[in-house]
């Protein structure tokens, strides 16, 4: 069997799935792209075989995978519902708010001056509301990870949407979230994310 290949964009999503191939002890091969003008290169999306030409892409055999959603969930019914909810809200609450603040900041550059903060800081409201809702969330826990005391699906989707709302004070506008913070400490910490950030040199 040809190993595993992850197409990994730099300082992207691609995070996620290198993780999730350490915590599952899964060899994988790694093919590099920086980004050119914030966007991957053409010949990087062609190799991928990725149809939406998007990051990361693993391919194994002759499967092309999209979409960073990946495994590791727990035998617990209940525990397995948050992981999915989690998973799901990694991209389509947090990254979804996040990134329209981005998306403004990248398109709208020839509006008027303070029309992209006006407009950041009424868009901050809905990531201001994600990150109160997982702050609170994290003190339930009865672990240091998002479900209990060992990383999951959870952990490894929403880490990466987090820190980069955190790196690129998406909607933040100053506000601290001290369970969020622990939290992330507590992700960077893990070996299999430590693992995955050197063989990758993932950095936002
Ligand atoms: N929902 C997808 C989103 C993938 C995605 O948008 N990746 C970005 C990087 S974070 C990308 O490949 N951008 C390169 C480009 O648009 O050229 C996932 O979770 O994997």
């Amino acid at each position: 069997m040809p190993p595993i290949t992850l197409y990994f964009l730099q300082a992207s999503r691609s995070i996620r799935t290198a993780w999730l191939l350490e915590e599952l002890g899964i060899e994988y091969e790694l093919k590099f792209s920086d980004r050119v003008n914030q966007k991957a290169p053409e010949e990087f999306k062609l190799a991928s075989g990725n149809p939406l030409g998007k990051f990361p892409t693993l391919k194994d055999g002759d499967l092309t995978i999209g979409e960073s959603a990946g495994k590791l969930l727990p035998t617990d019914a209940a525990q397995r519902i948050k992981v999915r909810q989690w998973v799901h809200a990694a991209e389509a609450t947090f990254a979804l708010h996040a990134l329209a603040i981005l998306y403004a900041r990248w398109h709208i550059k020839d509006a008027p001056e303070g029309t992209i903060e006006a407009a950041e800081e009424r868009m901050s409201a809905n990531v201001q509301n994600d990150m109160s809702w997982l702050e609170t969330e994290l003190s339930l826990s009865q672990g240091k990870f998002l479900c209990g005391d060992h990383v999951t699906a959870a952990d490894i989707m929403m880490q990466f949407s987090v820190d980069f709302i955190l790196a690129r004070e998406l909607g933040t506008q100053g506000k601290e979230w001290p369970n969020v913070n622990k939290w992330m400490e507590a992700c960077k910490n893990e070996n299999g994310y430590k693992k995955a950030v050197e063989k990758t040199g993932h950095k936002l």
